[in-house]
């Protein structure tokens, strides 16, 4: 029998500063590495940037406006590290934090419970040029202090706070992929800035519980599950390899404070293990996350990798189907198309059922609540001469992925909320505008020209129902 949705499960919809705010020079915000990545030729989709977003900064209450007509019951945003410290450290910038207590109290005033995610990538840049951001230890002491700064302002007013958002990814496509800040390929680096923002993560953890601050924190982590393509016993490890070392690296730490042994065993053979200091060891041990964060989008089917096989291949950002390329580890695990799902434009498989797995084995695993943080389909939308947009494509995605939680809870996970992936449409780091998301369409091209006016689709009156009926249908 399927169970219900807890009465308070949180109905959410997600964002980040950079992907929405735009104001990117405004009230005295200091320059994060994306507002300097993006002006690099080349490394993002035909130069498309966040300037000027989708003007959130300047629109926010005609944003929260429709999300209390649509009845949404939490809203996780991050705040900009620029805004608070535009150095990253020194003397707090009041009209930044100004902003974000407007913010808060807009989404206080309409029922919107506030969830604030610390970090969403946009460090400060004068942290990266003064001591290599996120390579040093010293950023440990920074984003506490940010971190603290914003636990004292917003205390009983934010109930949950994300500490970092997708540790995982950027720091593997920062440090493995160069197509992230700083536009590093170098795993042994990219290990390393791990190392440090396990760290960091868990001091800042700590400091939350120290401060006993009402409400929860956890990181945000990407969670990708992997399968194995057939029952060969060899790729069957391939697939607990990759598991292991794309996925369990980062949980098992946030939550044992522990590296899984075979991963572990194998960067030391690469050289490319990061250096455990003394007192490491007990800091990640001793901070308790009170949730896990897990934005889903997609499962990996693996397959053994001989040693002269495949590395890393290139990620689909033309949004053609069919133009990534085969990537893995050679003489480990090779990621190949999964015969039995369909994919999206930009090859992202669709998987609604791997999401129960997921939330299966972490709770199997960790026993921890989970929030899921981000989930959505990234899809063309084309605004109609009367202004609909008819997605019917992402309610089906999304449905499809709400009845998989539900199972999964009915399985024995809890699950305190579900945040959709995005609330109105946004930049996608490396597919400019034209890669959507949202629930409300927002009139805004690559060309940053548009009249960014905001559009209901389909989907923003389909959520409004599940939202009604406590996803009961
Ligand atoms: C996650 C990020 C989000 C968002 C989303 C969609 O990894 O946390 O910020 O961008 O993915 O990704 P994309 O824009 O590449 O489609």
């Amino acid at each position: 029998k399927l169970a219900s949705f807890p009465k308070d499960f949180l109905w959410g919809s997600a964002s980040a500063a950079y992907q929405v705010e735009g104001a990117w020079q405004e009230d005295g915000k200091g320059v994060s590495v994306w507002d300097e990545f993006v002006r690099i030729p080349g490394k993002t989709f035909k130069a498309t940037n966040g300037d000027m977003a989708v003007d959130h900064y300047h629109r926010y209450k005609e944003d929260i406006a429709l999300m209390k007509e649509q009845g949404l019951k939490t809203y996780r945003f991050s705040v900009a590290w620029t805004r608070i410290f535009p150095n990253g450290r020194g003397e707090v910038n009041q009209k930044g934090l100004e902003f974000y207590h407007d913010l808060i109290d807009e989404l206080i005033k309409n029922d919107i419970e506030p969830m604030l995610t610390l970090y969403h990538w946009d460090l400060p840049q004068a942290l990266q040029d003064e001591y290599g951001g996120w390579e040093s230890r010293k950023i440990i002491d920074d984003f506490t202090n940010y971190a603290t700064t914003l636990f004292e302002a917003f205390r009983g007013k934010v109930h949950y706070w994300v500490s970092l958002n997708e540790q995982n990814v950027f720091t593997s496509l920062g440090y493995m992929l160069a197509a992230h800040p700083p536009g590093v390929q170098d795993p042994k680096r990219m290990y390393a800035v791990n190392h440090i923002a396990f760290l960091a993560n868990a001091t800042v953890i700590n400091k939350f519980h120290e401060m006993n601050m009402p409400g929860k924190i956890g990181p945000s982590f990407a969670y990708t599950p992997n399968y194995s393509i057939d029952s060969n016993p060899k790729n069957v490890l391939a697939a607990e390899d990759a598991e292991d070392l794309m996925a369990n690296y980062w949980m098992d730490v946030y939550m044992w404070g522990k590296y899984p042994i075979a991963a572990r065993n194998y960067l030391l053979e690469q050289g490319w293990a990061p250096e455990i200091e003394e007192g490491d060891q007990e800091l990640l041990e001793s901070a308790k996350p009170d949730f896990l964060g897990i934005n889903y989008y997609q499962t990996a089917t693996n397959m053994f990798n001989p040693l002269d096989g495949v590395g890393m291949g290139k990620m689909n950002t033309t949004g053609k189907k069919g133009t990534s390329e085969e990537s893995g580890i050679p003489g480990m695990y090779k990621k190949v198309d999964n015969p039995f799902v369909n994919r999206t434009n930009w090859d992202w498989e669709i998987d609604p059922e791997g999401l129960r797995i997921g939330l299966r084995r972490i709770t199997s695993r960790y026993r921890i609540p989970v929030m899921i943080t981000e989930n959505g389909l990234g899809e063309y939308d084309k605004l109609t001469e009367n202004n609909e947009i008819h997605d019917e494509y992402r309610i089906e995605y999304l449905s499809n992925h709400v009845h998989a939680i539900r199972e999964a809870i009915s399985d024995g996970a809890t699950v305190l909320g579900y945040c959709t992936w995005s609330y109105t449409d946004l930049l996608s780091w490396l597919n400019g505008y034209q890669k959507r998301y949202g629930f409300v369409y927002v009139d805004q091209d690559e060309n940053q020209d548009g009249s960014l006016a905001r559009y209901k689709k389909d989907s923003y009156y389909w959520y409004q129902k599940v939202i009604q009926e406590n996803g009961e249908n």
